[in-house]
């Protein structure tokens, strides 16, 4: 008995381990006016591996989550504060934060009846009652940072681009309007930069389908290397690019795209011992402030058109 205990409490161990390894990264908050039993909790989630942080009431939470670099991921939040209850403070972080950014888990007091379900209309993942084992609470806050894990995994797979690892279409579309809103606000202009690969078709005949998904990767690793954190690049679809960028006027637009032009020309592709020969046709457009992100990339894919037209490998306001 002795032997088999030890066994299976091995396997918790290393389970364990694994769990405070992967908890190192995330932020969590404890929410309680009780200085005793928030002390409680920050210890065991600092023992779990969390970096914890504490709030003494509902205002103070809010101000911590304000804060632009919030890497909080997991809020356990009293119910019963003076001031702002744990449900209003749960229904307004979960206004500002979805499922995939924040888990919430609601702690009430025992014999508090329907309280549980309240917490948990109010936007709580879980909840748990006090007097509580720190084995039941340790299993809910693992369950809800798999279930944040997944989320997020499920968040990316929908917006990355499995090839390139830049974001799709989607990921594009959900960005550009913020970009668009913000052109709007700061009343810079916004560039639209298109750019498709010429005769993309022939590489894949000449070389393979494989070389063409490695220089579709070096052309991806070169774009990211090309614009600046602000700008939006993304893989629109087959072997055309989109990048929007915050400040810049067709004529800066222009040298930008001149400058993409000339580094995919001189981008080594290699493959299987020969060097592939890239080049695109860029199209240009930007607008202070633009009436619509399909306005802007429409005029930057009509812009594209003529780049093809007139022989390929240059760009076109
Ligand atoms: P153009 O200069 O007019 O743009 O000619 P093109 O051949 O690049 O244009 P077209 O749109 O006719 O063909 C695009 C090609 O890109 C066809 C498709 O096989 C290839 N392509 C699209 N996505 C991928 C991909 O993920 N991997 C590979 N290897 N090829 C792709
Ligand atoms: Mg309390
Ligand atoms: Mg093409
Ligand atoms: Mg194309």
């Amino acid at each position: 008995y002795v032997v088999k205990g030890a066994i299976d409490s091995l396997d918790t161990v290393i389970q364990g381990l694994a769990r405070i390894r992967r908890n190192r990264g995330i932020g969590a908050l404890v929410v309680d006016d009780s200085r005793s039993a928030r002390l409680h909790l920050v210890e065991l989630l600092r023992r779990w591996g969390f970096g914890c942080e504490q709030a003494a009431n509902g205002e103070q939470a809010l101000e911590r989550m304000r804060k632009p670099d919030s890497e909080i991921r997991l809020v356990i939040c009293d119910q019963n504060m003076p001031g702002m209850d744990g449900i209003t403070l749960i229904r307004n972080l979960r206004r500002q934060f979805p499922a995939h950014r924040l888990g919430i888990i609601g702690v009430s007091s025992y014999g508090s009846g329907l309280l549980s379900a309240r917490l948990l209309k109010a936007g709580a993942n879980d909840f748990i009652t006090r007097p509580f084992l720190e084995e039941e609470l340790s299993v809910r806050v693992n369950q809800n940072v798999d279930l944040l894990d997944l989320l997020r995994q499920a968040e990316d797979f929908a917006r990355r681009d499995p090839l390139t690892g830049l974001g799709n279409r989607r990921y594009f579309a959900e960005l550009a309007a913020t970009l668009v809103e913000t052109s709007e606000r700061t009343k810079q202009p916004l560039a639209a930069l298109v750019v498709d690969l010429d005769h993309f078709k022939q590489i894949n005949d000449d070389f393979g389908h494989a070389a063409g998904d490695a220089a579709l990767r070096s052309v991806a690793g070169m774009l990211g290397e090309s614009v600046r954190r602000a700008d939006l690049l993304a893989r629109a679809g087959g072997e055309e690019f989109y990048i929007l960028s915050l400040g810049l006027d067709l004529e800066g637009a222009k040298k930008f795209a001149e400058r993409i032009r000339t580094s995919l020309e001189q981008l080594e592709v290699r493959y299987a011992g020969q060097r592939i020969a890239i080049s695109a046709s860029i199209g240009v457009a930007s607008f202070s402030p633009p009436p619509s992100v399909e306005v802007l990339v429409e005029a930057a894919d009509l812009a594209m058109y003529a780049a093809k037209k007139s022989g390929r490998n240059n760009v076109k306001l």
